[in-house]
Order: structure tokens, then C-alpha cells, then sequence
């Protein structure tokens, strides 16, 4: 992409309504829009960045052998009225009425319409285990929505929905979730800490929160630093085994790690001093197993050889896709602007031109532009006529982790300079072993 050409529109002045860093530099770097509080517009590199959570998200419960499908937003208030939570659920659903003067909402989640799917198709217990998702707009009419996306009233949220014949083939599930959503965050180059949780409106006992570290999370935290060593890293795994499921599950859940909900300070002491940490956490995820809460109220049962029917056993886990936009940021930046992790970087190196008209230094950008095109490196190409100080400012505050910077002085000497945004470290490459180089770190991603 040709900045020339591209909509980013970038702020120079810090906009006053922005309390946290993440809020603030999304409005400054032009990747989002205020529609009315709590509901946002995403300009092209938020949005961007956006669909590449989302695709990575999809790829990963994918690969844990989920059903990716799509539910509306607009929901019949008859589902929610037979589970019982069209009452319980209070002001945070938004309410409608169509013409015919019958009642519907915005789905603030889809527990209900996945249960009403699954009772009139599914009759066997042939048919389990199930795991059926899909990425969609969710509204909550919170009471403070505020920091920008981290808390909206329309978000994005990946939602799934297991249907499994018993509670220990429902506890595999709930394992392979914890699994899968380990190896979402670390694919978007993010730590986050499983914690045990609160159930809320949700409802059942077990469950866990995904949090983020940052001073600006909502969530008071308390752990042991030991769980800041643990990583999948690039380990297969097999999501059909119960075993493995359950010795990653056990690893990843031994070390105390809880919510300010959760929080029991007798247990918390026991860690030796020098690993008890208390810090703030983003959730940017949260799984539950929940057993026969819905599928007996909604009467979603499947027969079995020996037992006759039977409610099938059930979990919800979610992920918040656009306020992990948000996460990132808040745990990814310095006072410049944004440092993408390369994996979701809306693009892969900004390339500047220092002196746009000079025949060489536009021949050169032109040359990396199509060769990091190629590679699918993706580069954005500041083509405008500023000056160098404003093009490196623009280049800061989106973040982009690489830029590689063209100018008459270098190409003489037959250099450009190659420069990564997270070290500040810049070093001077003939144009090819530059794009070499980037290629070698994006290929790792793949
Ligand atoms: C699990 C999926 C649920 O709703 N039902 C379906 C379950 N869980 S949850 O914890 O309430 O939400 C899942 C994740 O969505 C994000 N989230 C939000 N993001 C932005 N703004 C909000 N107002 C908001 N509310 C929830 C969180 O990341 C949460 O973990």
C-alpha cells in the first residue's frame, strides 16, 4: 500500500477524551472512530489489524477441530425468556421491538440460539463430541463503557459452544480450549496468564479468565512469577488426546494465579516472597463449563443406548477480539507510539522515501516495494512529499516492528537502513540482504 493513497488519518494532538495509552493511540494512528460511546468505526488499519486476530483466531480453533459457523446479532427474545436469562439479564441487554410488536435484542452472547440450533438438528449421542463457534458483534449496554475498545458496548468476541455427552468428556473440552486459547495469545505474540474466575451470568463453577498484563487492566491480579516461564512454543499437539489436553491443562493451572474475585491471601502466601506478584490484568478471554444449565432448561438432550435421553453436557468460551487490539497496545508501546507484534502488524515494514522526486531514492523504494510485495512482507510505502522528521513520526506512531528508510546519501553507497521498532537498532544493508533479512522474520510466523 502506497500511504499517498491510504485513509489514516493521523492525529498530531492528543485527543482529550482518551484516558489510557491504547485508547488514545488508536484515535492518534487513525485506526479507529468514535460512532457514540461505546461503539466504534474501524478505519482501514484498525480494521486491518482486526482481521488478522480474527484470522488467527480461526486458524487455531481450526486446528482444535471447531466448527466455524455464523449466528446473527439480532436474537428472539423467546430463547432467552425459556432459559430464564431474558430477566436475569438486566439493563446490559439491549432490548428491541419489531413492527409486528415482538420482542428481540442484540445478542450479548449466544448460549441460548446455539442450544436452540443444536436441539433441532442433533438427536444422538452419535453426534457428540460438537464444538460449534463463530466471530461476531456483540452489544452490552455498560453501564462505564470506557478505554476506548478495551470496554465497548458493540465488541467483537469469538464465541464457541461445546455439546459433550458427559462432564468428563465435557472436562476435555473445557482442556482443549484452555490448550487452543494458549496458543492463539502466543501466535499474537501476547502472554496471557490463565486465571480461575467468577462465573457471572454465565453461570457454572469452573471457569477461567485469559489476562494480559498492563498497569491500565481493570482486573487486579495476584500470581506466582513462576507462570511467566511457561510457553508452548512450537510443540504439535494433539487435541484428541484427552491425556495430553490434561497435562497441558494441569501445567498452566498449578501455578496460583487469580483474579481480585478469586483471590484467597492464605493460599497466596504460601508462594516463597520473592514469586508472590500483584499486578493488573486486560481479559481478553474467558472459558466456562456450565454441564446441563441450558440443555435441561432448553430441553437439548440426545439419546443414549443405555440411559434413554439425556441433556448433553455443555461450556461457552469466548474470546474478546477487538479489545485484544486494545491489550496489545497497552502492553506494546513506548511514549512514540504503537510496537506491533510482528504477527498482527498491519503491515510487515514501512518503507520511507527521504527525498521523494530524487530519480535513484524512488527507483530504490519502487524496486523494495515489489520485491517485499513478492515476498508477502505486505510494506507500507511512504510515498508523500513531508519531511523526514514527519514521516519517521507517522512510522513511530503506527508502529509498524520494521522500516526501512531510502535516501540519496545511502544509495551511493549502495545502503539502505534497516530499522526495528521495538530496539531502535539500526543497521545499514545493500537493499536485497535487507529484504533477506525480513523475509527470514516473517517466514518464522508462517
Ligand atoms: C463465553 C463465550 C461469555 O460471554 N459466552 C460466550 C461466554 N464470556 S465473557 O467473559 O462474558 O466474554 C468473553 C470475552 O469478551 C470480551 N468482552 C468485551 N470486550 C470489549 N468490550 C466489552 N464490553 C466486553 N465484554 C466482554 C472479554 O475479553 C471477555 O473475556
Amino acid at each position: 500500500m502506497r500511504l499517498s493513497k491510504y485513509f489514516l488519518p493521523i492525529l498530531k494532538e492528543n485527543p482529550s477524551d482518551a484516558q489510557i495509552a491504547s485508547h488514545r493511540l488508536m484515535l492518534r494512528a487513525g485506526m479507529i472512530r468514535q460512532a457514540q460511546s461505546g461503539i466504534y468505526s474501524w478505519l482501514p488499519m484498525g480494521y486491518k489489524v482486526l482481521r488478522k486476530l480474527e484470522n488467527i483466531v480461526h486458524d487455531e480453533q481450526i486446528r482444535a477441530g471447531h466448527n466455524p459457523m455464523l449466528m446473527p446479532t439480532i436474537q428472539s427474545a423467546d430463547l432467552w425468556r425459556e432459559s430464564g436469562r431474558y430477566d436475569d439479564y438486566g439493563k446490559e441487554m439491549l432490548r428491541i421491538t419489531d413492527r409486528h410488536g415482538r420482542d428481540m435484542l442484540f445478542g450479548p452472547t449466544n448460549e441460548e440460539l446455539i442450544t436452540d440450533i443444536f436441539r433441532n438438528s442433533v438427536k444422538s449421542y452419535k453426534d457428540l463430541p460438537m464444538t460449534l463457534y463463530h466471530i461476531q458483534w456483540k452489544f452490552r449496554d455498560e453501564v462505564r463503557p470506557r478505554f476506548g475498545v478495551m470496554r465497548g458496548r458493540e465488541f467483537l468476541m469469538k464465541d464457541g459452544y461445546n455439546f459433550d455427552l458427559n462432564k468428563e468428556a465435557a472436562m476435555h473440552s473445557y482442556n482443549r480450549h484452555m490448550v487452543s486459547y494458549l496458543r492463539t495469545y502466543e501466535r499474537m505474540g501476547m502472554k496471557a496468564i490463565p486465571m480461575r474466575a467468577d462465573s457471572g451470568p454465565i453461570g457454572g463453577e469452573d471457569t477461567h479468565e485469559f489476562l494480559v498484563l498492563a498497569d491500565t487492566g481493570e482486573s487486579e491480579v495476584f500470581f506466582d512469577r513462576n507462570i511467566l516461564d511457561l510457553s508452548l512454543g512450537d510443540k504439535e499437539i494433539d487435541y484428541n488426546n484427552w491425556d495430553e489436553c490434561a497435562s497441558i491443562f494441569k501445567e498452566w493451572t498449578t501455578p496460583y494465579a487469580r483474579t481480585d474475585e478469586t483471590h484467597n491471601p492464605e493460599l497466596f502466601a504460601k508462594i516463597p516472597d520473592e514469586r508472590q506478584m500483584t499486578s493488573r490484568g486486560i481479559e481478553v478471554g474467558q472459558i466456562f463449563y456450565f454441564g446441563t444449565k441450558y440443555s435441561e432448561s432448553m430441553n437439548a438432550k440426545v439419546s443414549t443406548p443405555n440411559d434413554g435421553e439425556i441433556p448433553v453436557h455443555m461450556g461457552s468460551h469466548g474470546i474478546g477480539v477487538s479489545r485484544m487490539v486494545g491489550a496489545i497496545i497497552e502492553a506494546s508501546h513506548d511514549e512514540n507510539g504503537i510496537i506491533w507484534p510482528e504477527a498482527v502488524s498491519p503491515f510487515g515494514v514501512g518503507i520511507v522515501n527521504l527525498k521523494q522526486g530524487d530519480d535513484q531514492a524512488d527507483l530504490a523504494c519502487e524496486n523494495l516495494y515489489k520485491s517485499a510485495s513478492l515476498l508477502g512482507i505486505d510494506p507500507l510505502y511512504d510515498d508523500r512529499s513531508e519531511r523526514a522528521g514527519a514521516k519517521f513520526a507517522s512510522m513511530d506512531l503506527i508502529g509498524l516492528p520494521w522500516r526501512i528508510t531510502v535516501g540519496p546519501r545511502g544509495l551511493k553507497n549502495g545502503v539502505v537502513e534497516l530499522t526495528c521498532r521495538r530496539t531502535g537498532v539500526s543497521e545499514e544493508l545493500p537493499p536485497e540482504l535487507a529484504m533477506e533479512k525480513l523475509a527470514k522474520v516473517y517466514s518464522k510466523l508462517v
